[in-house]
């Protein structure tokens, strides 16, 4: 199954809900009742096959209901992509840009559906950027993040992708906080064989940090991935931990860590935002991960993301399986968001 089906197929909530929303703005028409067929495009008669054929027989989008695109539909609309946890300006923005050279036209769901997938693409293609690889060995990456967010989980895949890819990867289990949380974690590094280095509970991060450096560049390491705990309560303490994890790589090697991930959860919805906001405070994020996209209906959260700090969102998460990690594609997310089928 392509990723894009997979994501299609599990976003599905986020998909159901814009494209119901949409289609109940163009028409009023009652929805189909349960069990009643939707109607069918002859093969024939595809919008992809215009010219003679595709007039003598209209497809089932011509005979689509039609709506003027008015200050109504707009602010309609507007709701629609809020409820998707866009995000107020992200969503006016948006609804800004789909009026453009439509307000006062007919318009139809299908047409609108289309419009709001590139004008989501068009957002989301300056940020979409693979994990950057660079020669330095090892490349330390540091994943921080509230509990939760699928640091540990994202970090097992993210280790088992890159050793399929050729990679020697090795993972440090700064989560010294919770016995249970080292334990996941060399449950995810037998997974993808990769060992994991890790310190007795309660012992200091850094430390354990510092160790899973020298033995990774010993060792001649291509990756480091260092999980770390996202405890928020209380965030002088997280700031402090994660400033000294910072400190002593940087005494091993000025320039790392290399990447630091900041992984989100996208069942929080806007509060991804103020996480953003808070760790761009406490350690250099130089990119994002979003998890759970998969059966939420809040992915249009990652647009609001896009919108507001460009920062480069790498890959995305849409199950607990080790495969379920792939690089962010805009044009599949905008077209899976909205319930596009190709
Ligand atoms: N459905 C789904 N579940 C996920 C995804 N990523 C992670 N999870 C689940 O989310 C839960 C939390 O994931 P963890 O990886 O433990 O999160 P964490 O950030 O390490 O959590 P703490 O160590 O407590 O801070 C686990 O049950 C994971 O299986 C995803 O993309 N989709
Ligand atoms: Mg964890």
């Amino acid at each position: 199954m392509s990723f894009f089906k997979k994501l299609r197929d599990k976003m599905f909530r986020s998909s159901d809900k814009i494209g119901e929303g949409l289609e109940a703005l163009v028409s009023d028409a009652p929805p189909l009742a349960a069990g009643e067929a939707a109607p069918v495009t002859p093969p024939e008669t595809s919008a992809a096959k215009p010219g003679l054929l595709g007039r003598l027989f209209p497809s089932a989008e011509a005979d689509e209901p039609r709506r003027e695109l008015d200050d109504a539909m707009l602010e309609s609309l507007e709701d629609v992509l809020i409820q998707a946890d866009m995000g107020v300006d992200t969503a006016q923005r948006v609804s800004a840009n789909i009026a453009e050279g439509r307000f006062g036209k007919k318009i139809s769901a299908s047409e609108l559906r289309r419009a709001l997938a590139s004008e989501v693409a068009r957002i989301m293609t300056p940020v979409a950027r693979p994990l950057p690889l660079y020669p330095t060995k090892p490349q330390v990456m540091l994943v921080v993040g509230v509990n939760g967010s699928g640091k540990t989980t994202t970090i097992g895949k993210l280790a088992s992708q890159f050793k399929a890819a050729g990679k020697s990867v090795v993972i440090a289990a700064g989560d010294t906080f919770r016995a249970a949380a080292v334990e996941q974690l060399q449950v995810w590094g037998t997974r993808a064989g990769v060992p994991v280095l890790t310190a007795p509970e309660g012992s200091d991060p850094a430390s354990l940090a510092f160790d899973a450096f020298t033995r990774a560049r010993a060792d001649g390491a291509d990756l480091l991935m260092i999980d770390t705990a996202g405890r928020l309560q209380n965030r002088a303490d997280l700031m402090e931990e994660l400033a000294k994890i910072v400190r002593v790589l940087r005494k091993v090697d000025p320039t790392a860590p290399h990447n630091t991930l900041l992984v989100l959860d996208a069942t929080t919805g806007q509060n991804a935002i103020t996480q953003v906001e808070i760790f761009r405070k406490i350690a250099d994020v130089s990119g994002l991960v979003m998890t759970k996209l998969d059966g939420t209906a809040k992915g249009g959260v990652l647009v609001s993301l896009a919108d507001k700090f460009g920062l480069p969102i790498h890959a995305i998460g849409v199950g607990e399986q080790i495969d379920d990690l792939a690089p962010f594609d805009p044009d599949d997310f905008a077209r899976a968001l909205v319930g596009l089928d190709v």
